[in-house]
């Protein structure tokens, strides 16, 4: 991409990086100790992930390297720009060692999933956007969806999903432990959707409860999300629920148990060969809609699915009521080995399924066309960019880079302002509303910003690049005539 932002060398707004967590500082957020290691009481139906209180939990001693590291982040301004982003920044840190980052698109979230509706009226529940993104830049469906056809190359199947994928032709990849073929494999199941739960709860820890599972074994169709209520139908079968039982009463049902290899087996794979009492396969398949492009049956998207973290962090809650009862150390040398392997595997796979869609060598953008295309995304580009990057967006809000322009569009309209109190960032056909122009034109101070977060300071920060009047009027008249999403 041509595009070389101005602003990249004016050096960023501080006061706005400071508050916004963008570089990845939030100490207390890094910190988080529900989300560097498995939590204690996570068994526990008021389990701290559900509460979003998780910063409560005690100091554990593997917590140190942690510290270490956010502080020195905090005193390097220069690694600010890669933080968070996989495979980039400081080699001090270690996403798959340290944990994640917090995002600075967490404040972008309201908790809540979002609605995706079919043409004959069916609902289904999605991640909401901003952790979509994150997710696809990290090549999570691809890897995830790898994850499991690799366990499948040797044959080694259930339920009817066998069948060579592309990954199996790259033999270095093909783990031992097939699917379902011994209790290796049941806890490397069990150890990869926990790398993938702790990842998202540490990159948006205000939001935790969106990847929060059901507390306690849906039996009854008031136990899940009234969207998904229509599709209880006559309920589970009797083996379903005798399998919940068994689980939803794990510390009596250790000697079941030797490993808990044998647990996640148990889980993903139902008892020896009858696939059909696969809790895991049975919590999947009950919700599916299948024309949604988020939809839990199918594996190449499913993680986008709302309902794929309530069931797998319910397998996980059941997982850690046993560690619990075994004695077993949150902290424990195996399974943070375990979390660090996966992990890697996870990128391993992601850069041999989708080598270009991994950080650093994304797809080509899409044609555009349009007044906003044309004519405001240059200006942004030149005079927003350098700190609205792509990678570690300023205020969660990227305004060039590897971005097409819907997506900018997008976040841009009727979207909260995250510094600007009552304000949107654009409202169609009211600049004088619309905080972005009052930021770029100097007029949102005037404007009377309402909360304890504004910032009205002048964008771009005063003394660096500054738009001309001809410039501010083009971003002026986009809006004004409705702020139109650009045409393909
Ligand atoms: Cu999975």
């Amino acid at each position: 991409m041509a595009w070389i932002a101005a602003s990249a060398l004016a050096g960023c707004d501080s006061s706005e990086t400071s508050d916004t967590g963008s570089t990845g500082v939030d100490h207390s957020a890094a910190d988080d100790d529900s989300a560097a290691q498995p939590r204690r009481d996570a068994g526990r139906a008021d389990a701290g992930a559900q509460k979003g209180d998780a910063g409560s939990a005690d100091h554990h001693p593997s917590d140190t390297a942690h510290d270490t590291d956010a502080g020195d982040r905090r005193a390097g301004p220069a690694l600010s720009t890669d933080a968070g982003k996989p495979g980039a920044g400081a080699a001090a840190h270690d996403h798959c060692v340290d944990g994640e980052l917090a995002e600075a698109r967490d404040a972008l979230l309201d908790g809540k999933p979002e609605q995706w509706k079919g043409s004959d009226g069916a609902i289904d529940l999605v991640l909401p956007k901003p952790v979509l993104a994150w997710m696809s830049e990290r090549v999570w469906t691809q890897s995830h969806d790898a994850w499991h056809n690799v366990r499948r190359c040797g044959g080694g199947s259930f339920g009817g999903f066998g069948g060579a994928s592309a990954v199996c032709s790259k033999k270095e990849l093909i783990p031992q432990h097939q699917e379902c073929a011994d209790a290796e494999d049941g806890y490397q199941f069990l150890v990869m959707h926990r790398h993938m739960m702790r990842a998202l709860r540490q990159s948006f820890p205000a939001h935790s409860e969106l990847f929060a599972g059901f507390p306690t074994f849906p039996l009854e169709a008031k136990d899940v999300p009234q969207q998904w209520q229509g599709r209880w139908g006559s309920g589970w079968a009797q083996a379903i629920k005798d399998t919940a039982k068994t689980l939803e009463s794990i510390e009596s049902k250790l000697s079941q148990f030797p490993s808990e290899g044998d647990l996640g087996k148990f889980i993903q794979c139902g008892a020896m060969s009858n696939g059909a009492s696969s809790i895991h396969g049975a919590l999947h398949f009950k919700w599916v809609v299948n024309a949604s492009p988020h939809s839990l049956g199918k594996q190449t998207v499913n993680i986008e699915n709302y309902m794929f973290w309530k069931l797998h962090g319910w397998i996980d809650t059941i997982w850690e009521r046993y560690r619990i009862a075994k004695g077993l150390a949150p902290d424990e040398p195996k399974l943070r080995e375990a979390l660090s392997s996966q992990c890697r595997e996870m990128h391993r796979l992601g850069q041999a399924v989708a080598p270009s869609a991994s950080p650093g060598s994304k797809d080509p953008l899409p044609v555009e066309h349009g007044y906003f295309h044309e004519s405001v995304r240059p200006i942004l580009e030149k005079v927003c960019s350098g700190c609205h990057s792509e990678s570690s967006p300023e205020a969660g809000l990227p305004l060039g880079g590897q971005v097409s322009s819907a997506d900018i569009v997008e976040q841009l309209v009727n979207v909260s302002a995250l510094h600007g109190g009552q304000f949107k960032r654009v409202v169609p056909g009211d600049p004088d509303e619309s905080w972005l122009y009052l930021k770029v034109s100097g007029t949102a101070m005037a404007a009377g910003c309402q909360g304890a977060g504004c910032n009205a300071q002048v964008m771009p920060p005063a003394g660096q690049v500054s738009l001309s009047k001809a410039e501010l009027t083009t971003i002026r008249q986009w809006i004004s005539d409705g702020a139109a999403a650009p045409t393909n």
